[in-house]
């Protein structure tokens, strides 16, 4: 694996499953295939769990993990070519890769979508510069689109505590104040199409994800029928993908919180959140702090698909 921007890039799920599920038996046991390298984390944005679990992955594997966060104590970057840089930004992004890159062995970067340009999101510009400039290799810590290592972990989640073969999973839409990026979403679409579970997708009309990652999954707009049986429910907040309407905040539908009321439709379902989570908007406190809750060992097992990832490509340098 040259590069991980895609869950897909895995490649056979049930392989990198087994050796996911290695890697958290055996945590230290390739100590020595990291020695002397050096993996950078590039963050344009804020993050509590990539930050730690990234750095905590890297350690297990004995690898020497530099964080850079470009909005504190870096220089402000210009990201377009062609720009008279007579702003307040000192550095442009093409020679802030290639310097970043002769400095480690492989890069992780963070980089949400901006909202500005559904075009500019959609075609990666920012992780796609740091593949092309950065001359080693890139793994994606969620970027515009996707954020295959909260998927991955949200997978290693989901069978471990699976009580049956084909589970119901339904990703829900909830409301949020601010407009969040669709690459959670996005990237557990792509996710479930690796498996064989009976997946659905519950959101509010003007909500539907872009249609290159829903392909053929089940959608509704009616909520309470998606949760009806589901042994798994993934919440997530999004902002609208429809052109017209794209990153605005157009719906707060209070009706979409997940509560007891309505984990009660479900097959006594397990809860699931990539967090952040505001609570009792995206899920009441009962629900978040109840014993069918997985926040904590979902996000336990960042640590986990992190490893796996960098460890295949501490394997192909
Ligand atoms: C981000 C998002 O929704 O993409 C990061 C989640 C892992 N969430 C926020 O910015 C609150
Ligand atoms: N789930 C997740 O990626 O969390 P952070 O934004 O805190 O890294």
């Amino acid at each position: 694996m040259k590069h991980f921007t895609s869950i897909k890039q895995l490649g056979d799920l049930k392989e990198a499953l087994a050796e996911a599920a290695y890697v958290k038996a055996n945590p230290f046991a390739d100590q020595a295939l990291g020695r002397n390298k050096t993996v950078l984390l590039v963050f344009f944005n804020n993050s509590l769990r990539t930050r730690l679990s990234t750095q905590k992955a890297a350690l297990n594997l004995g690898m020497n993990p530099i964080v850079l966060d470009i909005n504190q104590g870096a220089w402000k970057l210009e990201t377009g070519r062609g720009v008279v840089m007579d702003g307040d930004k000192s550095e442009h992004i093409l020679e802030a890769i290639p310097v970043m890159g002769s400095m480690c062995d492989m890069i992780g970067v963070r980089s949400f979508a901006r909202f500005e340009s559904r075009d500019d999101d959609y075609n990666e510009v920012i992780l796609n510069q740091f593949i092309q400039y950065a001359g080693k290799p890139v793994f994606s810590m969620e970027a515009a689109t996707r954020h295959p290592l909260q998927t991955f972990a949200d997978i290693i989640t989901i069978e471990e505590h699976k009580t049956k073969a084909r589970p119901k999973v339904v990703m829900t839409w909830a409301p949020h104040p601010k407009a969040l990026p669709q690459a959670v979403p996005n990237s557990f679409i792509e996710g479930m199409s690796m498996t064989d579970y009976d997946f659905v997708i519950a959101n509010p009309e003007g909500y539907d994800l872009a249609p290159e990652f829903v392909g053929n999954a089940k959608v509704t707009h009616n909520q309470d029928e998606a949760l009806a049986g589901a042994d798994f429910v993934y919440a997530k907040n999004w902002a609208p993908y429809r052109e017209d309407i794209y990153g605005k905040v157009v719906n707060y539908d209070m009706g979409w919180t997940v509560t007891a009321q309505k984990m009660a439709l479900t097959n006594d379902a397990f809860f699931l959140h990539c967090l952040p989570v505001r609570r009792n908007m995206i899920v009441s406190d009962e629900v978040i702090e109840g014993p069918r809750s997985l926040v904590i060992p979902e996000a336990a097992n960042r640590v986990v698909s992190a490893q796996t990832v960098l460890k295949r490509l501490l394997q192909a340098l």
